[in-house]
């Protein structure tokens, strides 16, 4: 009896492992038939090797890209649909107020669903001024290696120290990966406004600057002494009063609310009827930190924007040429009043400023040449998927990718695995290196 029962175990194990072995047998043949089914591409294959890892060798030497120490060269087209094959989610760790296109980027999934931090796709979770501490964080026990801490922040450094309170020593060194926000210098630059949008602006309005202006000047603002760089604009407004200078104003600090939304048609169209806009930041000398003031305001409504905020080089790394007039460059309220008088007097020298409107349809590069196209969000998003987020010249092809170029002709290297990335003190990367004048 003892031997019999042995042989019908032995056996029924065996029949276990055959039907297991058919199973797995199957799904490897449907790998592989998915795999190397003549109408899929390179991409597509790569993707599937990597989800099979024991077919992936035998794809090391597929022709069409060529095999790099660390990554795969493809063409950008390839990579994008490498990228659409696995949805990414991007965590947004405290509420946000991310711009509703953002929350799609890409082959990215952006929400502010917490629970959704364990999931394996989360390959990226984003803190905001919002999340404030260290104690704020997730729980440290949660935290993959592999999932990226982005820190992000719009406002200015001498805000973000008033807003919250924000206790920067609170994080260890490391403790973020990346950086996200207005700065150049950035991991992932998110602008106040990305080329893309401004030129569509642009475009949209582009021969509003040739009707005739039938005003002379306007300024715009409701925070007045919420930080020293706005106690100190208002201060210059009424230099510049005294010295002569006569705009309209409107905002909470004049108690003159604007009935029109910002951002829309009508206001554009209001502001457009204005020879300068006074793009005033909040904050004087801070790096970069140049507003919607400037891009909306200035630039997209067709007004000649008179700037105070980062100094000029800042400015003139992200506008076109000719474009705007910066405060630091005269000696006094006077100089400029003056200044400002004479072009509304000369409207040759006045319109010299737009010059630069009229290039942009043969200069693609007037506007773009040191702005990204692909910003914020959507660059982590690519980042995460491997593609290569270097070259500028490839972010700039990637979202003309309506036009007639063909962007599928640049190459780009897709890494099979994650640079590491690390930001060794968020405190110093923030506040360090920043004008005396700013903080
Ligand atoms: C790929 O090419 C390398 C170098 O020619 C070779 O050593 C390797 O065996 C090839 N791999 C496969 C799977 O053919
Ligand atoms: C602008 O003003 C000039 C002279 O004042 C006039 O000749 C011209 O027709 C005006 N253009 C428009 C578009 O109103
Ligand atoms: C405004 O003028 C006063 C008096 O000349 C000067 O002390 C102050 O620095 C000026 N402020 C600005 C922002 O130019
Ligand atoms: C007006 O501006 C033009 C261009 O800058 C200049 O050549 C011309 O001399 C100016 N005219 C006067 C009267 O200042
Ligand atoms: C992110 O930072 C953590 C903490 O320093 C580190 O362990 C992890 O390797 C980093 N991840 C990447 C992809 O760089
Ligand atoms: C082109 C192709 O065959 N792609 C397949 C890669 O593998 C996934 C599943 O892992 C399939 O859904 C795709 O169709």
């Amino acid at each position: 009896m003892r031997p019999l029962s042995c042989i019908a175990v032995c056996f029924a194990l065996l029949f276990c492992f055959s039907i297991a072995g058919l199973w797995i047998s199957k799904a490897s043949t449907d790998a592989i038939l998915r795999t190397f089914s003549p109408n899929t591409n390179f991409a597509t294959k790569l993707f599937n090797a990597s989800s099979f890892p024991f077919f992936a060798q035998s794809l090391e030497n597929t022709s069409v890209g060529k095999h790099e120490e660390d990554g795969r060269r493809m063409t950008l087209r390839e990579a994008l649909h490498f990228a659409s094959l696995k949805t990414k989610i991007i965590l947004e760790w405290c509420s946000s107020k991310a711009s509703p296109n953002e929350r799609r980027c890409g082959s990215c999934k952006v929400t502010d669903d917490r629970s959704l931090i364990s999931n394996p796709d989360t390959a990226a979770v984003v803190f905001n001024k919002a999340c404030g501490q260290r104690s704020n964080m997730p729980p440290d026990h949660i935290r993959r290696p592999d999932q990226l801490y982005i820190w992000r922040n719009a406002e200015s450094p001498p805000n973000t120290h008033n807003f919250k309170n924000i206790e920067l020593d609170d994080f260890e060194e490391n403790y973020f990966n990346a950086t996200e926000t207005y700065r150049r210098d950035s991991d992932f630059y998110k602008p106040y406004s990305a080329s893309r949008q401004i030129k569509k602006q642009i475009m949209k309005y582009r021969d509003l600057h040739k009707k005739n202006k039938t005003s002379f000047g306007v300024w715009i603002v409701s925070n007045c002494g919420g930080s020293s760089g706005a106690k100190r604009r208002m201060d210059l407004y009424r230099n510049l009063t005294k010295a002569g200078l006569k705009i309209d104003v409107a905002g909470r600090c004049f108690h003159r609310d604007m009935t029109l939304r910002r951002g829309t048609d009508a206001f554009r169209n209001t502001l457009h009827k204005y020879k300068f806009y006074f793009s005033f930041e909040n904050s004087y000398h801070c790096r970069d930190y140049i507003t919607e003031k400037f891009y909306s305001h200035g630039l997209a409504a067709g007004t000649v924007p008179v700037v105070t905020g980062p100094r000029r080089e800042n400015y003139e790394a992200v506008a076109p040429p000719h474009s705007f007039i910066h405060t630091d460059d005269f000696d006094s309220p006077k100089a400029l009043v003056d200044y400002l008088n004479y072009l509304d007097s000369n409207d040759t020298a006045y319109k010299e400023y737009f010059a630069w409107r009229d290039k942009l349809l043969e200069d693609d590069d007037l506007l773009l040449k040191h702005q990204l196209h692909v910003t914020g969000h959507c660059l982590l998003c690519r980042h995460l998927h491997g593609i290569d987020t270097g070259p500028m010249s490839h972010q700039a092809i990637y979202l003309d990718a309506g036009s007639s170029r063909d962007e599928g002709d640049d190459e780009v290297i897709v890494m099979k695995t994650m640079k590491e990335m690390k930001v060794k003190s968020i405190k110093n990367w923030w506040y360090d290196g920043e004008d005396a004048d700013c903080i």
